[in-house]
């Protein structure tokens, strides 16, 4: 059993697309086991994309995702991390496969709908960004 963060982004939560996001990831086989909204400062986005601070969009994606509420997810599944991922599809929803989140509900490459961690050491630090233990389970 392998944990992941997930992220429905501010575009996303914008238009109601919480419940179809959830559903999609739970028919995947993933389970949440935690979950909140918050409305991160331009700062907190800084601290959680850090890794892509020298990337040229880092400015753009960081007030991106602190323009509205976003809803952060714990999933939990056998190969989760990946799983997800499959879920939300390419980053560019152009790129992205029928039927994934990307496609079906990304604007573009940055308003792209959804985020999920890509290794394990991501998702550890991703998910310590967000949550406590005592606000997850399993
Ligand atoms: P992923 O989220 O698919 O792992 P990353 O880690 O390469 O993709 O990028 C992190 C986030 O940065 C993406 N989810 C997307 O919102 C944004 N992003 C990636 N590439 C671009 C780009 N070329 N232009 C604007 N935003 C981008």
């Amino acid at each position: 059993m392998e944990k992941t963060l997930g992220i429905i982004k501010p575009n996303a939560v914008g238009k109601n697309l919480v419940g179809p996001i959830i559903r999609m990831a739970e028919e995947s086989g993933l389970s949440v086991k935690g979950l909140k909204m918050i409305h991160l400062s331009t700062e907190q986005a800084e601290g959680f994309y850090y890794v892509h601070r020298e990337r040229p969009f880092f400015g753009s994606l960081t007030k991106f995702m602190s323009e509205g509420p976003i809803v952060v997810i714990v999933f939990q599944g056998e190969a989760a991390i990946e799983k997800w991922r499959k879920v939300m599809g390419a980053t560019d929803p152009e790129q992205a496969e029928e039927g994934t989140i990307r496609k079906l509900f990304g604007e573009n490459i940055e308003r792209n709908s959804a985020h999920g961690s890509d290794s394990p050491e991501s998702a550890e630090y991703e998910i310590g960004y967000f949550f406590s233990d005592l606000e997850q389970v399993g």
